[in-house]
């Protein structure tokens, strides 16, 4: 069984103002011709379709028009797509039999029952199991698992880690699968998640992700046996599970934020007698992102409002998103702020903010700040926000802005 691996497309996604459409376009036109190199029995979506639960008229026309596209590649074709956490699980699957006609499987969700069955699911299995077809026969299986809650995975005992209980999930959904008379041992097996995987290169991400409760478990995971490949959403960097080749995050389709400035890619998995063979093939990004002059660590690297604006000339002929990084003692006047934005007037960059550097504070300035938690307490919030402000532009809060700070925190403390 041929398999075309990818995710998080993230339709309709607004990108600093900027629509993201052309390059949606631009996407799916290189994996259509992926597609129509690599002949896939199968392409997985991995979750993450669109950016929002609600996406506009426009993203929806898009995402439709492609995935039909995509299926009159060729009659045989199967696709199935999963929700991710970004997807409306309901919207995602309303159109669920009118996509049956076109050989597309959406599983947005899994449908739940009140009692437990003989083989411990508390939901409809059939709907996930998705057999794979060619000439007819069945050559394979999808196991279609949409992103879920973490409470949503059943415990086994209370005692159980989210981990163990993700694990023991896919374990009887696998048991419930081989006891199907379709099944045969000779036929493939991908299993779908759209979660984060414990031990994941995160690169991309905000550290957030980590220690949340849906966090699996490599070693739990290791103990789930049957499947070929693991196909993964929800990490935006592409990658091989700690080297495991048959685990992977296909990865965003191009950068959704400044942080995944690396190249995207789909896979190409080839299951034949239970052995399992991937490829990375990579997509091109039709606009890049830039951080200019460059992405300094801290104030010391980072170059001084004039120097930065003298050098603007570099890049405001690029057609790529721009982040600009500025040095300085002081916050940006809004001069300051207009007249970058003005340098991309009438040029291909598009402006995508302004990072301002302050100065480090020295290690003396940490030891006088430090307020014990009955201080804290006394403080009203207006006192601590001039505080905050106070500590991180090294200088204090100008009138105005106080007095507009002062009326948000009456505003909000009615
Ligand atoms: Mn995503």
């Amino acid at each position: 069984m041929k398999v075309l691996h990818t995710s998080d497309w993230h339709i309709g996604q607004i990108f600093h103002n900027y629509s993201r459409e052309e390059e949606h376009l631009f996407f799916f036109e290189q994996l259509k011709s992926i597609i129509i190199k690599e002949k896939p029995d199968v392409v997985v979506v991995s979750g993450d379709v669109f950016h929002t639960a609600t996406p506009t008229i426009v993203s929806q026309r898009l995402y439709y028009n492609f995935i039909v596209d995509l299926s009159r590649l060729d009659s045989d074709l199967q696709i199935v797509i999963t929700s991710g956490n970004h997807d409306s699980p309901s919207r995602l699957e309303a159109p669920r039999p009118l996509w049956e006609a076109f050989n597309v499987s959406v599983v947005g969700m899994l449908d739940y029952h009140t009692v437990t069955d003989d083989d411990g699911l508390n939901f409809d299995p059939n709907k996930v199991e998705i057999p794979i077809t060619r000439n007819g026969a069945v050559i394979g299986w999808v196991v279609a698992v949409p992103y879920m809650n973490a409470g949503n995975y059943p415990a086994v005992k209370d005692s159980d880690s989210v981990s163990k209980r993700i694990a023991n999930f896919y374990q009887k959904l696998l048991a419930h699968l081989k006891n199907r008379p379709e099944y045969a041992e000779d036929q493939a097996i991908v299993a779908t998640g759209h979660l984060a995987v414990g031990n994941a290169d995160i690169r991309g991400h905000s550290a957030d992700i980590i220690g949340k409760l849906e966090t699996l478990d490599i070693k739990d995971f290791k103990k789930v046996k049957g499947v070929d490949y693991w196909a993964f959403g929800h990490i935006h960097y592409p990658q091989a599970i700690k080297g495991i080749d048959n685990m992977r995050y296909a990865g965003s389709a191009f950068p959704i934020s400044f942080n995944e400035n690396y190249d995207h890619s789909v896979v190409s998995v080839n299951i034949e007698n239970g052995e399992t063979k991937t490829t990375v093939i990579p997509l091109k990004t039709l606009i890049p992102i830039i951080d200019f002059p460059s992405k300094p660590s801290g104030y010391k690297d980072a170059e001084p409002f004039e120097t930065v604006m003298m050098k603007l000339f570099e890049v405001i002929d690029k057609k790529a998103y721009v982040r600009v990084h500025v040095q300085t003692d002081q916050p940006l006047t809004q001069e300051n702020t207009i007249s970058i934005m003005r340098e991309f007037d009438g040029h291909d960059a598009l402006f995508c903010g302004i990072q301002s550097y302050f100065p480090e504070r020295s290690e003396s300035d940490d030891i006088q700040e430090v307020k014990t938690l009955r201080e804290l307490k006394e403080l009203s919030p207006f006192e601590l926000g001039c505080d905050v402000y106070q500590k991180k532009n090294g200088t204090e809060m100008p009138e105005e802005m106080k007095k507009l700070f002062k009326e948000v925190c009456e505003e909000a403390t009615k």
